[in-house]
């Protein structure tokens, strides 16, 4: 990765080294570096927090390429939100996967929280919008729209989200990204950056990532917070990202 490599030469460069202690220095250069692209990535602000401070209700659009994790990662977070006192409504908006509604209503009545959805074929903005103003109407802390994930090139596919982006106007668009995706997952982050500038990530599947490079990869790219990390398949299995929890995978044994 050039930014790594480029950054670890200008730590090293000039510095003086005692005969032996070469690899030493090498070795904490390179956790300096890695720590600092890794900041970069850790938010500053809490999202619970931003919640609790703005106002209601708190619309969070969800996106990424299928099988990422989005639905599954919705419902951790509507989890997340329930646990920590608040309420939230899901809408779904893939109106031409009958499946996709059906995983989120699966997910939606063992969370008992209420979901909207769209008749098949249906506008997606529309349903959005309706949930939107059904949170409002019904007093509810948090929307999370969850969207249609069919391949990030496809133009009709942007279009679409696009329209939803400017119809709804999240306060959050966050970006699912599967840590096993390898090159792939650097090549969505880059096209939904394009096409909807998100605001933030959650990494998910970092429980079957033993390197953790995606995440350094992503941090490298662009100074986006990852909010979270999805680690397994459980409601619970949601963790606040931070650099120290993926140094010890990234630079093991030392
Ligand atoms: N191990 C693991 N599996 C996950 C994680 N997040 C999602 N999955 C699994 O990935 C698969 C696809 O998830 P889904 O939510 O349907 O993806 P979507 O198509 O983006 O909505 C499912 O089998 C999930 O259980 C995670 O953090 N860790
Ligand atoms: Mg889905």
């Amino acid at each position: 990765m050039e930014v790594i490599s480029n950054r670890l030469k200008s730590e090293l460069v000039g510095k003086k080294v005692k005969r032996g202690s070469e690899s030493e220095i090498i070795i904490s250069s390179l956790r300096n570096v890695v720590k600092t692209i890794l900041e970069r990535s850790t938010s500053t602000e809490d999202l619970l927090e931003k919640i609790k401070n703005s106002q209601r209700p708190f619309v969070i659009m969800f996106f990424g390429a299928n099988g990422v994790g989005k639905t599954t990662t919705i419902a951790k977070v509507a989890y997340l939100l329930k646990k920590n006192g608040m309420t939230s409504l899901i809408a779904a908006t893939d109106t031409f996967r009958a499946a996709a509604q059906e995983q989120l209503e699966y997910h939606a009545n063992k969370l008992e929280v209420p979901l909207i959805k769209g008749k098949y074929g249906g506008d997606p903005s529309a349903v959005a919008f309706d949930a939107v103003a059904s949170a409002k109407a019904r007093r509810y802390d948090v929307v999370l729209i969850d969207t249609a994930g069919r391949m990030h090139n496809d133009k009709d596919l942007i279009e679409e989200l696009r329209r939803m982006v400017k119809i709804v106007q999240p306060q959050e668009k966050i970006l699912i990204i599967d840590s096993l995706a390898g090159y792939d997952a650097l090549e969505q982050v880059k096209a939904y950056d394009r096409a909807i500038n998100f605001t933030g990530l959650i990494v998910t599947k970092a429980d079957a990532d033993v390197k953790g490079g995606i995440i350094l990869s992503i941090a490298a790219e662009l100074a986006k917070p990852i909010y979270y990390l999805g680690i397994g398949q459980d409601y619970n299995d949601l963790v606040k990202f931070s650099p120290e929890w993926l140094i010890p995978k990234l630079l093991p044994n030392n």
